[in-house]
């Protein structure tokens, strides 16, 4: 396969200012009728035009008219056409009901539906397939469905067609086409300008009931988005559309959204808080493409952050106003660094914005998204929240309707402030989490910090050079007051210390504040004062931190020296799971302990060879330790957590629920599970049958669970799902594979469909001891099933193979396991270009 490099970008030899569509839909045979008005690009360095095409069965074409004779090589169409504006027409078969890879037009249980991002706009016609190519979209589409949906606003509609135009110039990858026998939950919005908008939630017959908190949030998503960013919507109809079969979460197509049912159904008894939780910010993520995405959007695939980055940074500013900011900022780094630092130290890991790429699916990925964030993050703590918000206004303005790069993203920031952004860039092109060192000194009332900076070699990079890290910082008093606020210490060199003048005690320092910086702190080189401030920092994120820090070290002493769980510790804890003025939702937080990877990733880094099973056996019997060591605060805590009155999804009720389940988990250690059956035989919402089921779960008491939420649920999918999902993340390390391997002969394991090939197959690789029991069951299994899907869906295939990436960490019998099943996947003849691109990278 070619590899693709930003290097060599150059600008389109032709532009496109507009384009019609006609879809004759049929499952097998759907004719697509395209007219597109070219003219030459005044900025292109070559005049060859060329039109990119995919699995498409060329009826006839047309150059003005004039019948053309195509030169068809590879995916793509080479024609001589004349250094002017032309018209180019096509008629083009394609099969949306064998497209299995759902991606370009597709059926998913009788209705049609389009995935484009990033490139299968050519799978649905012959076109320059390119972001940097916009224009504006006629769509006529025919077909014996009572909804024809595409983007924009409705022009006409009569019995089996109807017209949509997209007034908006924008790329092919934002087109959309939606056909089906749907329904229609509606709501109204009015902009700040007065502009009425219609907003419609479509979903299958029988999901109605499943619409109301969708609609809830992309209303406030809008209020949201016009309050800070002064970002109106720019249409008389903003569609959703609810489809079973997707391979993501969600799609920002102009004026018509297209998400997984996952992502927006939901309703008390069916959805458990943090399904709501992550439907609200994947509505507000998409419905905030629409200015950064869709309005100004990506030169070139390179520049994906550009729009997601900062699509990410603009929903987690969202749950952070809607919900509590404290909990948000503690979720966002604990995806960070599950996801994003695992990537980054691992053979996977690539720069914010990439240089190449074989296969573009494969890069949608925690490091463009959410270290794509985090630099968002770091540009308004460096400029200050008032240069950050004149900043975003000149880049609306500057660049509505352009494809734009990450140059005209810092130029919009150098410019508003004056600041030269050199450096910063380098946070871009350098992939790899930076190290971050620190040690303290003290002398006549002088406190200095000083700083070490350092990122590790990854692929393709051997020598970093240094970033500027805004590290945020606070004092403390021995006492527990706090003596300096929170400043911003700006670094920029390898080395480098910043003092703090007149105090009259030795000050105890709260670094990185808010994780002001996606580093790894390490603070050896300072006393150890994560007790104290768990109890006494005022920042929370860095309360929680310091918590976070000793559950770590508890169990690497308990993982590595065989020591027993520290009193300390459990105390510390105790003494947070106690105080009431502290919110649940934090308190449940802190409570949470770090993952068996993440565990894993940090012995690695300390130098150890991570032992899967001996990492599950310390939070085991750490867990079992804090249900003793708790026993008596526990029942009154989980009264006092109870929420009568009907079920509501916000944050304070949803915090209870938190920590009421957190403590059930511990109750449940320890009573044989009766608590956790009494909760599970009275839960009126899936947040607490779903709590109790994995009490039970996890203390094997559960057959009668497993039969009877099957029978209550099996006519409901998404529901179904937790059930496959569940049963496996609670499975015993020796026993995962074995009960995957089962589930997947259930007449209900639907392998084709995404969520429900990830509920068991990406449970499977999530239970990290099970995946990794020394039999190698767990990798067999998984790679035997990526094999099957990867001629079917690629794109699902190629991202679950990331359970691979950490193979490097184990020791010599679990990597040569490892290694033999990536091998049998990277040598299945016909591999598709996603996977062999990402087995490449992994086995490197
Ligand atoms: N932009 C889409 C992701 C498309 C993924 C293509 N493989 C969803 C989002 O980030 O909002
Ligand atoms: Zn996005």
């Amino acid at each position: 396969p070619q590899t693709i490099y930003l290097a060599d970008y150059t600008p389109p030899a032709f532009l496109v200012d507009a384009v019609h569509l006609t879809f004759r839909l049929d499952p097998n045979a759907t004719r697509v009728i395209s007219r597109i008005e070219f003219r030459p690009n005044p900025d292109a360095t070559s005049q060859d035009f060329m039109l990119h095409g995919e699995h498409l069965k060329l009826i006839w074409a047309k150059v003005d008219g004039q019948d053309v004779q195509t030169n068809l090589t590879g995916d793509s169409l080479k024609l001589d056409v004349p250094n002017a504006p032309f018209i180019w027409e096509a008629e083009v078969e394609i099969s949306p009901a064998t497209n299995t890879a759902l991606e370009g037009l597709y059926m998913s249980r009788g209705m049609y539906c389009t995935q484009c991002e990033a490139e299968g706009f050519r799978k649905i016609t012959y076109y320059p397939d390119r972001p940097d190519v916009m224009a504006v979209f006629t769509v006529r589409i025919e077909g014996n469905l009572p909804v024809l949906l595409s983007n924009g606003n409705a022009v006409a509609q009569g019995e089996g067609w109807a017209e949509w135009h997209d007034p908006w110039p924008k790329p092919a990858y934002l087109f959309a086409l939606v056909a089906g026998d749907l329904i229609a939950k509606s709501d109204t919005f009015t902009t700040r300008s007065g502009r009425q908008v219609d907003l419609n939630l479509y979903v299958r017959p029988g999901d109605e009931h499943k619409c109301d908190f969708g609609l809830d949030a992309l209303k406030r998503s809008m209020v949201w988005d016009e309050n800070f960013y002064n970002a109106e919507y720019d249409l008389d109809i903003f569609n959703i559309v609810a489809v079973d079969d997707f391979n993501m979460g969600a799609m920002e197509n102009k004026g018509l959204n297209i998400f997984n049912s996952a992502a927006v159904l939901a309703s008390p008894e069916t959805s458990t808080d943090a399904n709501y939780e992550r439907i609200e910010a994947i509505i507000a993520h998409e419905y905030f493409h629409n200015w950064t995405g869709n309005r100004i959007t990506c030169r070139d695939w390179f520049q994906l952050c550009l729009k997601e980055g900062l699509t990410v940074f603009r929903d987690q500013q969202f749950t952070a106003d809607e919900r509590s900011a404290a909990v948000a900022r503690i979720n966002d780094v604990m995806a960070l660094r599950g996801r994003q630092f695992r990537e980054d130290n691992g053979p996977l890991a690539h720069p914010v914005r990439p240089e190449s790429f074989v296969e573009i699916n494969n890069f949608y990925t925690a490091t463009v998204y959410e270290k794509g964030a985090e630099l968002i993050r770091m540009l308004k703590t460096l400029v200050g929240d008032q240069d950050y918000y004149k900043a975003l206004d000149l880049y609306f303005r500057r660049h509505d309707g352009q494809a734009c790069t990450i140059e005209d993203w810092l130029k919009v920031f150098e410019d508003t402030t004056g600041r030269d952004l050199t450096q910063f860039k380098r946070w871009y092109s350098q992939a790899g989490t930076p190290r971050l060192k620190v040690s303290e000194a003290f002398e006549n009332g002088a406190y200095t910090l000083t700083f070490r900076q350092n990122t590790p070699p990854t692929p393709g990079q051997e020598a970093k050079q240094p970033v500027v890290i805004p590290i945020a910082v606070g004092l403390l008093n021995p006492d527990g007051g706090e003596v300096v606020e929170t400043q911003v210490l700006e670094m920029t060199e390898a080395e480098q210390s910043f003092s703090f003048d007149g105090l009259g005690a030795k000050p105890i320092p709260s670094i990185l504040r808010g994780f002001s910086a996606p580093v790894i702190l390490e603070t050896d080189g300072i006393g150890d004062n994560a007790a104290f401030l768990l109890a006494h920092d005022t920042d929370p994120f860095n309360k929680w931190e310091s918590g976070r820090a000793l559950a770590r070290r508890t169990l690497i002493d308990m993982i590595t020296k065989g020591a027993a769980p520290d009193q300390a510790f459990l105390d510390a804890l105790l003494a947070v799971l106690r105080d009431d003025s502290l919110d649940p939702a934090f308190r449940a937080l802190v409570m949470r302990l770090p993952t068996q990877d993440e565990l894993a990733q940090t012995l690695f880094d300390m130098g150890h060879t991570p032992d899967p099973m001996a990492i599950y056996q310390a939070l085991e019997t750490l867990r079992q330790t804090m249900a003793q060591h708790m026993q008596d605060a526990l029942p009154r805590i989980y009264a006092a957590m109870h929420v009568g009155g009907s079920y509501s999804p916000d944050a304070e009720a949803a915090g209870k629920r938190a920590l009421g389940n957190t403590v059930l988990s511990l109750i449940s250690l320890t009573d044989g599970g009766a608590q956790a059956q009494k909760q599970y035989d009275s839960a009126d919402n899936m947040t607490q049958q779903l709590a109790a089921f994995g009490c039970l779960l996890n203390i094997d008491q559960s057959d009668t669970a497993t039969q009877s939420f099957y029978h209550q649920w099996k006519a409901d999918r998404l529901v179904i799902d937790k059930w496959f999902g569940l049963q496996i993340s609670y499975a015993a390390p020796a026993k995962a594979a074995e009960i995957t391997e089962h589930l997947t002969q259930h007449p209900d394991f639907d392998w084709k469909n995404p969520n429900r090939f990830r509920s068991t197959l990406g449970a499977l690789t999530g239970n990290a001891a099970g995946f990794h029991h020394p039999s190698g069951a767990g990798y067999d299994l998984v790679a035997d099933w990526l094999i099957r899907l990867d001629p079917v869906n690629p794109q699902t295939t190629a991202r679950m193979c990331t359970a691979f990436e950490t193979w490097r960490r184990y020791d010599t019998d679990r990597q040569a396991k490892m290694k033999a099943a990536l091998q049998r996947i990277a040598d299945k003849p016909n591999l598709s270009r996603d996977v062999t691109e990402m087995m490449a990278r992994i086995l490197n």
